[in-house]
């Protein structure tokens, strides 16, 4: 049924908006109650506001740790407005309904990111402010509930509509939407209480959880999705800024998160460098001497697959690599920011999703990351391993030319970021066979090799790319085999981990093949 907004109740925090929306209630008739500082604001503009503390009869006392816990408050936003006894006891104890409560709580996500100490977090857990925004939620046949200052204009919009009234529809999805907010914020104080008891082994920033957009759906139709900022402000698909397109979807956040921690793994510093990811894997990476180079490379990897790709700039994006992408059809494009022009160029194609952010992911920030199994959830340090030319261990006869070594590192990077088993065929700076999530590292061999193959026809090659290539295996051979399949595709030198129990017979296959082979001691398994 709809029901009209005689009386809000307001007590923000975050003042954004805060007077646009209490001038708009204002003038529809709407009575303004409200706290201390969102009254005094609403006050300095103009409005007739009434404090909470009239109307309990009591002052907002104890550092304002209790302001509104009162049944005058309780009372208003939980009453029955159909129910003849909860009418009577409003009467009987002069409590007035409240029909719209515009609540954001104290920003304690923003405090403990901002790593204040431990009493300024505690003070900062907000009390009142969740109890009434369960109390609203919990009667949404009668009340608005707004906790997200995003949620103003479509309140307005629905008065607007309903002649002053809301929708039964529109506040069950705000009651929902609120009930989401209050178990966030409960979850992120729980963590970081956690995190102050060491807990959480091992101890590192808690998951903070706010609710950043709602998406359509989950990997498939079927599934309802929903995209949460953990607190922590790591540059990426959380963070970015997007100027065009649509809405991201819950693969293409994945799939920009994975090209983006991918990219991230070359330092801007030493050049530019594209990543072109499909289904979470690189279908593509290079480094060039110019942006437009290094994406030329990428995509020249796998053009098939790069179609519809997601792509990953460690650089800004200028107006030449902008015209570049722009000749097919791309899902996203995520970079450390662009030129006007390239912005320009990107305006032309509606559908491309540009997504900016003031830097790139640091690949050596030490975060958790988590993996739900049945009946319980995995933690582990993310894999923010990496080595330098000086951890690398030559093991066969023939060390590695510079340029090999460059590539090896560089097919080592890849490898990283490559579902597993992963095998990376490279040469001069890029990717020329990827090899992925194979349940043999034999297969992925083959695999890398048949795309090296594909890329070979898409180009007009005379001969397979990965001739003369680098190859990288994000964990040991156990046997020889993977290593052979990799030489007679033309893998000249290979990276990797060592350690099997046969390190010994797949050198010596190796050194047969005339290989040049090192170990880095590290595995990247990915799942
Ligand atoms: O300290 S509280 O937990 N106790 C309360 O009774 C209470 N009522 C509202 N915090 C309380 N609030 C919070 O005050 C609101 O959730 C809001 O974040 C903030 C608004 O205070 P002001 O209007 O004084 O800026």
């Amino acid at each position: 049924d709809l029901h009209p907004v005689r009386r809000a109740l307001i007590s923000v925090s975050d003042k954004t908006g805060l007077i646009e929306l209490a001038t708009a209630l204002s003038a529809r008739g709407v009575e303004l109650l409200s706290t201390g500082g969102s009254a005094k604001a609403m006050r300095d503009a103009g409005l007739a506001v009434k404090d909470v503390a009239d109307i309990t009869g009591f002052p907002e006392m104890m550092d304002g740790r209790v302001k509104t816990l009162h049944p005058n408050v309780h009372g208003g936003l939980l009453a029955l407005r159909d129910n003849a006894d909860h009418v009577a006891a409003m009467d009987e104890h002069g409590i007035g309904g409240i029909d719209l409560l515009v609540v954001n709580l104290y920003p304690f996500e923003a405090t403990v990111a901002a790593g204040a100490d431990y009493d300024t977090c505690i003070e900062n857990i907000d009390i009142g402010g969740p109890a009434m925004i369960r109390a609203a939620a919990k009667n949404a046949a009668f009340v608005n509930v707004i906790v997200d200052v995003e949620d103003y204009d479509k309140l307005l919009g629905d008065m607007e509509q309903h002649d002053g009234a809301t929708c039964p529809k529109f506040r069950r999805k705000l009651s929902q939407k609120a009930y989401a907010r209050t178990a966030a914020y409960d979850a992120a104080v729980s963590n970081w209480m956690a995190s102050q008891l060491d807990l959480v082994a091992p101890k590192r920033r808690a998951v903070a959880g706010e609710l950043k957009q709602t998406l359509r759906y989950g990997e498939n139709s079927h599934q309802k999705a929903a995209f949460y900022t953990d607190g922590s402000n790591r540059p990426g698909v959380a963070t970015a800024v997007q100027l065009q397109g649509k809405e991201l979807s819950y693969n293409n956040i994945n799939d920009t998160d994975a090209a983006y921690e991918l990219v991230a793994e070359f330092d801007p510093a030493n050049g530019p460098a594209c990543a072109i990811i499909k289904h979470a894997n690189p279908c593509g990476v290079a480094v060039g001497a110019t942006l437009t180079e290094a994406y030329q490379k990428a995509f020249d990897c796998d053009r098939t697959s790069a179609f519809g790709g997601i792509v990953a700039l460690n650089q800004p994006l200028e107006a030449d690599t902008a015209k570049k992408i722009v000749e097919i059809f791309t899902e996203v494009v995520i970079a450390p920011g662009a030129s006007d022009e390239a912005k320009e160029i990107f305006a032309s194609k509606k559908n491309l999703r540009l997504l900016l952010t003031d830097a790139l992911p640091n690949p050596r920030t030490p975060i958790m990351a988590y993996k739900q199994v049945a009946g319980g959830l995995l933690v582990q340090d993310k894999d923010v391993g990496s080595v330098d030319v000086e951890d690398l261990k030559v093991v066969t006869k023939k060390a590695p030319t510079e340029q090999e070594m460059a590539d090896l590192l560089f097919a080592w990077k890849v490898a990283k970021h490559v579902k597993s088993n992963a095998i990376v065929y490279v040469k001069d700076g890029a990717t020329v066979g990827v090899g992925a999530g194979q349940m043999s590292r034999l297969d992925s061999a083959n695999v890398a090799a048949a795309k090296a193959g594909r890329m070979a026809e898409e180009l007009g090659l005379d001969e397979s790319p990965a001739k003369g290539s680098a190859v990288a295996s994000d964990a040991f051979f156990p046997f020889a085999d993977g290593l052979l399949e990799a030489a007679a595709a033309g893998g000249k030198c290979v990276i990797q981990p060592g350690g099997s129990m046969r390190d010994e017979e797949v050198i010596a296959a190796a050194d047969e093949a005339g290989l040049a082979m090192v170990f880095t001691g590290m595995r990247h398994f990915r799942h």
